[in-house]
Order: C-alpha cells, then sequence, then structure tokens
C-alpha cells in the first residue's frame, strides 16, 4: 500500500521583515515574492507527491513560514519543540494542533529548547545540533521519549551556522551533502558524504521525498555535483526566505499520514 504523504507549510507571515536573524544582515523582502515563491515550493512537494496542507498565516509571528522548527515527525510519534528563539515559541501551538489527527505528541519543556532546523533523522539516527537555539537539556528529552522506539540521539556541535542541517542533510539513501567547515565530516564516516563547493557555504540544505530532492537555485557549482551523484534535482528560488536565514527544509513538515503506532 502506498503511503499518502503530508507537507504542512505556512503562509508566509506579512510581519516577516521583522524575522530573527543571526548570521545575515537585515535586507528588505518583498512579501508578495516571497508568497508566490512559497506557493511554487509548494507545488513542487505536490507535484512529487505530498498532499500539501497549508495552515493560515500567523501575522504576529514572522518567521511562522518556518514551520520545520517547530517538530519533528517520526512514523511512531511527533515532538512538539521549544525554539530557541522566545519570539518563535508561540508558533507550536497551531501545529500541535495541525498534528494531533497524525501522531501521539511529546512536548519539549522548559529548559530544555530545540529548533527543527537542528535535528538531522537518518534512519534510527537521530542527530541534533547544539546550536545558539538548541541545548542539551531538549536533547535528553529527546532521547528518554525516542529510545523506546528505538532512535539513538545524538548531540553534536555546530561551527557558525544556524542550523545542523543548514550544514548537513540527506540526498539519498546513507548519503549526505556537507559543508566540512560548519561541521566536522568525520562524526558523519558512516556514510557516503558529497561536500558542497566551497563558494556556495548555504549549498547543504535540501529537501529530499524518494529519488529527488528540492533545491534551490543558487547553488549551481553543488548542484552539479549532486546531479552526478545521480539524484533528481527540482529547483526552486527562494531568494525572498533565504534573506530570513531560511532555506528548503524549513518551509516544511514532511511526514507519512498514517497513525500507527499511537498509544
Ligand atoms: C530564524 O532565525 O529562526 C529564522 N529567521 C530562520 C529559520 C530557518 N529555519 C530553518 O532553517 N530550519
Amino acid at each position: 500500500m502506498t503511503q499518502t504523504k503530508i507537507a504542512i507549510t505556512r503562509q508566509v507571515s506579512r510581519a516577516i521583515i521583522r524575522c530573527e536573524l543571526t548570521h545575515l544582515d537585515r535586507q528588505p523582502i518583498d512579501l508578495d515574492l516571497a508568497r508566490r515563491q512559497h506557493h511554487h515550493y509548494e507545488t513542487v512537494l505536490a507535484a512529487l507527491g505530498c498532499q500539501v496542507i497549508q495552515l493560515p498565516e500567523e501575522p504576529e509571528l514572522p518567521d511562522s513560514v518556518f514551520v520545520e522548527d517547530a517538530a519533528i515527525v517520526l512514523d511512531e510519534v511527533a515532538i512538539i519543540t521549544r525554539p530557541g528563539a522566545d519570539s518563535r515559541k508561540p508558533e507550536t501551538y497551531s501545529i500541535a494542533r495541525a498534528l494531533v489527527p497524525y501522531r501521539t505528541l511529546v512536548t519539549i519543556e522548559a529548559s530544555g529548547t530545540v529548533d527543527g532546523g537542528d535535528v538531522l533523522t537518518v534512519g534510527k539516527d537521530i542527530y541534533v545540533g547544539l546550536s545558539t537555539r538548541s541545548n542539551q537539556q531538549a536533547v535528553e528529552q529527546m532521547a528518554k521519549a525516542l529510545n523506546p522506539y528505538g532512535y539513538r540521539v545524538q548531540a553534536l556541535h555546530v561551527n557558525d551556522c544556524l542550523h545542523l542541517k543548514s550544514a548537513v542533510t540527506e540526498i539519498a539513501e546513507d548519503t549526505l551533502l556537507i559543508n566540512p567547515t560548519w561541521i566536522d565530516r568525520s562524526l558523519f564516516s558512516g556514510y557516503r558524504l558529497i561536500e558542497i563547493d566551497p563558494s556556495e557555504p548555504y549549498a547543504a540544505n535540501v529537501v529530499r521525498i524518494g529519488g529527488a530532492i528540492v533545491y534551490p537555485i543558487d547553488y549551481p557549482r553543488t548542484q552539479v555535483k549532486i546531479e552526478a551523484a545521480g539524484v533528481t534535482v527540482h529547483n526552486v528560488n527562494v531568494s525572498e526566505l533565504i534573506k530570513a536565514e531560511g532555506a528548503v527544509t524549513c518551509c516544511s513538515l514532511i511526514f507519512n499520514a498514517h497513525n500507527q503506532g499511537r498509544k
């Protein structure tokens, strides 16, 4: 039986210009263009087989388009995060409501903080970046909640980037795309590694759906390497969301629709 894949997204907030920024300078963001680009991103997800559920705009929450940071959805359970930036903590309420039909929910409690962008799941291995947003207390809560399902949860240090998944994502089975200046590549010695082109430091973030990836148009040199590895690339232009320090994984929560394994 083929599983329905759900992609939860959220309309770009009219407040996006007040987004959190850590490593980038503030630039003007064209809201209409951001929304058109985001809509195109959603159509690419739909073309790749996802049923897209777009949540309504949160006019008061500047970063709320970046739904990935509010939850980690696994086959058996979903973790509702406690985002590291205070302005982002209220984003989780509506995400939790949207996930109730699909999964048992576990909530990260204070003083734990974690952004979904710091969580890379590869099979039963869950790597959590210790960034400015995510801390050891959250890692311990995640391990307690997920070990019973057979997941191994491990904390890793990241350098100079917002999230772990700014530095490394999975582009194919056991194959990771990595920026070795932001994360130590020896931590992933068990995987096939493809390095980004050094002139494209933000190029390691991809959304993988089956044998294809959704990928920004901005990283042509790294894209050549990805295609040489046999991965099909579907390009999107997310220039306005990149100005908000977003990327492609952060704009969706993608998971199988089943709700088996609920306790
Ligand atoms: C933030 O700083 O929280 C947002 N401006 C960008 C979040 C991007 N999220 C992600 O890559 N997972």
